[in-house]
């Protein structure tokens, strides 16, 4: 190939689509002349109605597909861009973002739209390159590729030359778009353990009487469910998972325990609890999945297994801890295992604690109410989930509805959600199904969540991204409900302005927009409307009426 003369504009278009993106998120006014570029190379440039929605679909693109997802948002929008890739952040996913800036004889003399932009990009980038001058680009754009999908994968961030960059991409010079295929997706590396370390973690799994997994995202990210499951097969591991971890065992095999931690099953944290050895594979020990670092109790024996060094320890000081790609670790540990101990009567503790909470939970899993319990909603979409779908959770109730109660019980089904930010679910759902538009993608997402990017329904009618969304109507933000009546106490007032919203009908929404919508009010509607809504050429809306009173399970604690 060699050089050739190009603008930076044929330049980041070729890069882009090098590296195999298909798609990239915006609002307009921004590269105007790569996305020209782009439509040629054949990848669709989706319009969508803010920057955060941008970046939340470049964020659910990238989760599902591994691969780095592409955004990008004018000068102006660059603050509102930044503020969302703060969940790409948390969930450490691969978000590479372009935005424009004026050049630098504008800057700090009150140019129209113009602040300075790296303060809002420090906290939620991992890289954060000023691109002013064309021959930067055969640096800085693989440097952005290589960032994102190294190591612990989050967002970077490309801030080009011009309020739009047009002063970057009508640029021209002699340059070559080389792709490094290892950089297309995660994880771009598998780094090999040290053998003598996982000799050691051989002989503490053997010696210990009741060990337990905690499987993160991190071993999901690795593709590690089989070495997971060969070796608590063999060992007679209970394997607990936080929500990222979700999936990299099938929920309905005798070993799994649930998700661990304060959006958790009780019978997950009365396992990890119950443990004298904990294993966190591609786990980030932060204090969700551990329940403010409860579970387990600090000074229990603890080994972690992660690819990324810095994490190891990090909450759990003495941990024992192996530097190591989690599915290369895993397969090494397994590998020098001496004595094969199945440990039947752990097991079947673990097992009877899982069964003991189920069982409780079957008369509201079962429940005929009307309104319509969270419990029951859930266990439909249980049965319903096809066995190649991705499930998409927003945050608080809706990650532990989904967490707790939605069972994935099939190696292809797959489980995101927001790492926190409320309104996340629904465009991070249409930019998985971007990514993987042969599979089923299905949002669920309460109503407090819906409001938040309602406007890209359009989006999905445009581009016919045909998901299903599940909205848990309650006509509340539920969760709060009860906190803010705990906070009101005696005093008089209205509590209700703190969490209460009208009850809008979402199916009538989703038609304007050129969508489909059904609305479900009792039970035994949930199942046609799923089966409905998966058999659609159209995005869906499924809105279940439900019951705001109903609470999500709390977490368990020990005494
Ligand atoms: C950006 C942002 N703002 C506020 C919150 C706090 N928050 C978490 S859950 C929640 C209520 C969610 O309500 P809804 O989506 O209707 O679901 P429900 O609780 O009713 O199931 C709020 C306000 C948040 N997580 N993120």
């Amino acid at each position: 190939m060699g050089l050739s003369r190009m603008t930076g504009a044929q330049f980041i278009a070729g890069m882009l689509k090098g590296y195999g993106l298909t798609h990239v998120f915006f609002v307009e006014s921004i590269l105007r002349q790569t996305l020209i570029e782009l439509e040629q190379l054949g990848v669709r440039r989706i319009l969508t109605h803010s920057e955060a929605a941008a970046a939340y679909m470049a964020d659910g693109y990238a989760r599902v597909s591994r691969r780095p997802g592409v955004c990008f948002a004018q000068s102006v929008g660059a603050a509102n861009l930044a503020a969302a890739l703060q969940d790409a952040f948390l969930g450490r996913s691969p978000v590479i973002a372009m935005t424009g800036r004026k050049p630098a004889v504008a800057q700090l003399r009150n140019a129209y739209q113009e602040i300075q932009h790296r303060p809002l990009f420090s906290a939620v980038t991992k890289y954060d390159a000023d691109v002013d001058s064309i021959l930067q680009l055969p640096h800085v754009l693989p440097q952005a590729f290589r960032e994102a999908t190294s190591g612990t994968p989050r967002p970077v961030h490309l801030e080009v030359e011009g309020f739009m960059g047009e002063l970057l991409e009508r640029a021209e010079g002699e340059l070559e778009v080389i792709i490094e295929d290892r950089y297309r997706r995660c994880p771009s590396h598998r780094p090999h353990p040290e053998p003598e370390f996982l000799r050691e973690a051989s002989g503490m799994i053997s010696r210990a009487a009741r060990p337990v997994i905690v499987a993160g995202g991190g071993a999901v990210l690795s593709e590690a469910g089989d070495e997971v499951l060969e070796l608590c097969e063999a060992m007679g591991i209970p394997v607990a998972y936080s929500l990222d971890g979700k999936g990299i065992i099938p929920e309905d095999h005798p070993a799994a325990v649930g998700v661990v931690g304060s959006y958790s099953s009780t019978c997950a944290n009365r396992v990890v609890s119950g443990a004298d050895l904990v294993i966190f594979v591609g786990c980030d020990t932060g204090d969700q999945v551990t329940y403010n670092w409860r579970i387990p109790r600090m000074g229990t024996t603890v080994i972690q297994i992660d690819a990324d060094p810095t994490e190891l320890g990090r909450n759990y000081p003495g941990t024992f801890g192996i530097l190591g790609d989690p599915k290369v670790s895993l397969r090494g540990i397994s590998g020098s295992l001496g004595r094969q101990d199945r440990r039947g009567e752990w097991m079947w503790r673990a097992r009877t604690i899982v069964e003991e909470w189920r069982d409780e939970r079957r008369p509201l899993t079962e429940s005929d109410s009307v309104p319509i319990r969270v419990e029951r909603l859930c266990q439909e979409l249980t049965r319903k989930l096809p066995s190649n779908a991705v499930l998409v959770a927003d945050t608080g109730f809706s990650g532990i509805w989904t967490g707790t109660s939605v069972l994935l019980t099939q190696r292809g089904q797959t489980y995101l959600r927001s790492a926190g930010s409320l309104g996340w679910g629904f465009p991070a759902s249409l930019g998985a199904k971007c990514a993987v538009p042969d599979r089923p993608v299905i949002g669920f997402v309460g109503d407090g969540a819906f409001y938040y990017h309602l406007s890209e329904l359009e989006t999905a009618a445009r581009w016919g991204i045909n998901t299903v969304t599940v909205v848990n109507n309650n006509s509340a933000l539920g969760q709060c409900l009860p906190l803010v009546e705990q906070a009101y106490g005696d005093r008089s007032g209205k509590p209700s302005d703190l969490m209460r919203f009208r009850n809008v009908d979402f199916t009538s929404i989703a038609k304007a927009m050129g969508c489909q919508g059904i609305r479900v009010e009792r039970p035994e509607e949930i199942g046609p409307a799923l089966d409905n809504a998966l058999a659609a050429d159209a995005p869906v809306v499924i809105d279940v009426v439900t019951d705001p009173r109903v609470q999500a399970p709390s977490p368990w604690l020990p005494e």
